[in-house]
């Protein structure tokens, strides 16, 4: 990412709002309220959040999700929290070696997928309290400040091995 191209979009997107604002009829509608404490960044979408848990007690965990931006700028995930983790970290496999990332871009208008094998997010010293069929919560911190919580299933690794879409289980 260069400067440029972080100077170059959000020039972009206001450039853009300016000429939509200009034919808009009316006050602004104010944005329906934030439901609840969930916190969410505008046209940002998370999907298919899960928590799979280690074979063996006292390893880390493995986190997957979807996200997708309808925004007109990038987003940046600089870190997915998760409740009942007291670590997490986004690694991605070279080969299959693991690499720590830093932040995950999401361009303007795309998605990016966590999933097994691939991009994911690591959990460390997890509570007794997720439990395999359970419900937990994911919160995405984006570069800006911005958050995004959401509800993640708790899964057991023979559970999330039998759903078929992945045989390449990294963890
Ligand atoms: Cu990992």
């Amino acid at each position: 990412m260069t400067i440029a191209r972080r100077i170059a979009l959000p020039l972009f997107a206001l450039a853009a709002v300016l000429s939509v604002g200009a034919c808009k009829e009316g006050p602004d509608k104010p944005e329906a309220a934030a439901s609840g404490s969930i916190e969410a960044k505008p046209g940002v979408k998370v999907t298919e959040a899960r928590l799979v848990l280690p074979a063996v007690a006292g390893n880390p965990a493995a986190a997957y999700l979807v996200i997708d931006n309808t925004t007109k700028d990038m987003v940046s995930i600089a870190a997915v929290s998760i409740q009942g983790a007291a670590k997490t970290g986004m690694h991605t496999m070279e080969g299959t070696t693991m690499k720590p990332v830093d932040r995950v871009d999401v361009e303007a208008g795309t998605g990016v997928r966590f999933e097994p094998g691939k991009l994911h997010i690591m959990a460390f010293e997890l509570s007794p309290d997720l439990a395999a069929g359970g419900e937990t919560e994911f919160t995405l911190t984006f570069t800006d400040g911005d958050k995004t919580s959401v509800p993640a299933k708790i899964v057991s690794m023979s559970e999330a091995a039998m759903g078929g879409m992945h045989t390449d289980a990294a963890h």
